[in-house]
């Protein structure tokens, strides 16, 4: 007796086998580029290159829909459409063999022109991990649309002894192992060499306990300090890079007397300082949420550019981050005397994956993307006029100071007529907040109680008590900083160098 053997469901099993195959092969590939620390790993590459491709209006329309949360979703589609393309490749596999390797070869290669044209180059070990999972994937697919014998190939009969369901357990076992070692592996390396085994020494000059009175502790209104889980994730890592402290070292070069490594344990030898500085991102809008205040610890920029010796002409350090980011920041900025650092503790904790480590940039008064690049290797002295950062070659401003600006964080739903707190943050980096004022329905401005200031380099909490009577009512804020310059109301869009205008709530009064 035959067993019969529709059409269909051979189809089906062959697609379950270019999966199980494709999957076993992607993952040991990822599961190999963590443990040779290969960067970027052979998905990442791609992802970061659909990133870089993406048009500025799909991007801003995919960062409004999910806002942070952009790359899961982007992470999740690519994951659905490799493993569409795997089936389809099993299919393929299924009507002659070597068509499976064709298939899945094409599909390394488009992953190797991402390795090939990716950001800041790719290690040779991001290369190996692809050719080895390729030639695992293959070698897979081979041996299973094998172990069916004819049963895939011919649509009506299937060989003595051909187990459909054994069939199944076997490619869902593979494709169970590449996810487990693709996802798993990643997870293990860094334990073993990274984060956990920092202890950060104490701040030779520290910042000093948070001023009396600096935060009103109001519930609902915005904490003085960020906690480092709720601080806002911005950059173009699809992952962030885990790196280890023992292979981190960062190069100073370019117009400097003598260029040198700094190692991890160099670094920390250095001086150590800690102060509170509010980091903000450029796209962050009108009352938005990309901005959050930490206690930083690092060593100053200037200590480590002094040490190289900085050439007669230079106006500009280009930075690059391990993801590939090129970030320009004015050299002025960095020597000035402010606190630019190079940070390695973010709230007394080791800087988080997320934010940095094992080192990051931190300079008050910049934008981000001009300024606070994480997972840092590079600092290079350069001019300007010699070179064009990632996201200036994207249509963002060369420089990028942080506009002065505020947000109105209460009252929340609910608020009864009578004494009604109106209360929110404001900031202008390095120059510190002189005054904040609030109106209602387009009447007089207000000036609202400042908490204490915490600095010039820190946002400051401001409150308001509004004699509300019932209805609905508009609120608007406007903040100014120390040398008496307000905020403009002039309404502008992120792109190029900052959102303005002021923040407005509507409030219903019960
Ligand atoms: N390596 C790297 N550093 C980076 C970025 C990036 O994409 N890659 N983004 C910058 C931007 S635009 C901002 S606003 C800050 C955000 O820092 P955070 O994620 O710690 O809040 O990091 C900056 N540093
Ligand atoms: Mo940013």
């Amino acid at each position: 007796m035959t067993l019969s053997h529709s059409s269909t469901s051979s189809r089906l099993e062959a697609a379950f086998a270019g999966l199980g195959a494709g999957a076993l092969g992607l993952g040991v590939a990822q599961g190999l580029a963590a443990v040779f620390h290969a960067t970027p790993s052979p998905l990442i590459a791609l992802g970061d290159r659909l990133i870089d491709l993406t048009p500025r209006p799909l991007k801003e329309w995919a960062v409004a829909q999910f806002g942070t949360a952009d790359k899961t979703v982007l992470l999740g589609n690519m994951l659905v459409v490799t493993a569409l393309l795997l089936a389809a490749v099993g299919i393929a596999a299924r009507w002659r063999r070597p068509l499976g390797i064709v298939g899945f070869v094409v599909l390394g290669s488009v992953d190797a022109l991402a390795l090939i044209s990716g950001r800041g180059g790719s290690d040779l070990s991001s290369y190996v991990a692809l050719v080895v999972g390729l030639a695992l994937g293959c070698a897979a697919l081979w041996w299973l649309i094998g172990q069916a014998g004819g049963a895939l190939v011919s649509e009506a009969e299937a060989p003595p002894g051909f187990d459909r369901r054994r069939f199944l357990l076997l490619a869902t076992v593979m494709g169970g192992a590449g996810v487990v070692t693709g996802a798993g592996v990643p997870r293990l390396v860094p334990a073993a060499t990274g984060r956990g085994g920092v202890v950060l020494p104490a701040a030779a000059d520290p910042a000093g306990p948070v001023p009396r009175g600096a935060d009103f502790r109001l519930p609902g209104l915005t904490p003085h300090l960020t906690p480092n889980d709720d601080f806002y994730r911005i950059d173009i890592a699809l992952i962030p890079p885990r790196l280890n402290v023992d292979d981190w070292k960062l190069r100073v070069r370019g117009l400097v007397d003598e260029p040198f490594d700094l190692t991890y344990r160099e670094l920390l030898a250095m001086p150590l300082v800690e102060r509170r500085v509010t980091i903000a991102c450029v796209s962050n809008p009108v009352a938005g949420e990309y901005i959050g205040n930490a206690t930083w610890l690092g060593v100053r920029v200037s200590d480590v550019l002094e040490r190289a010796g900085v050439r007669a002409g230079a106006d500009a350090v280009q930075s690059r981050g391990s993801d590939g980011i090129t970030i320009g920041t004015p050299l002025a900025a960095l020597t000035d005397g402010r606190d630019a650092l190079l940070a390695i503790g973010m709230n007394g904790q080791p800087l988080p994956i997320d934010h940095g480590f094992p080192v990051r940039m931190i300079v008050p008064g910049l934008y981000g993307y001009v300024s606070a690049t994480k997972w840092i290797t590079e600092l290079e002295v350069t001019r300007f006029a010699d070179f064009s950062a990632y996201w200036t070659d994207r249509g963002w401003a060369p420089q990028g100071p942080i506009k002065t600006g505020c947000r109105i964080d209460l009252p929340g739903d609910g608020a009864q007529a009578g004494d009604v707190t109106v209360a929110g943050v404001a900031w202008a980096q390095h120059r510190g907040i002189g005054k904040v004022e609030v109106r209602v329905d387009d009447g007089p401005w207000q000036v609202a109680e400042l908490a204490a200031a915490d600095g010039i380099d820190t946002w400051r909490q401001w409150r308001w008590t509004w004699p509300a009577e019932p209805g609905t009512h508009r609120l608007q804020a406007r903040a100014t900083d120390l040398a008496g310059a307000t905020q403009t109301s002039a309404v502008a869009d992120v792109a190029p160098d900052g959102a303005t205008g002021y923040p407005s709530v509507e409030v219903h009064i019960g």
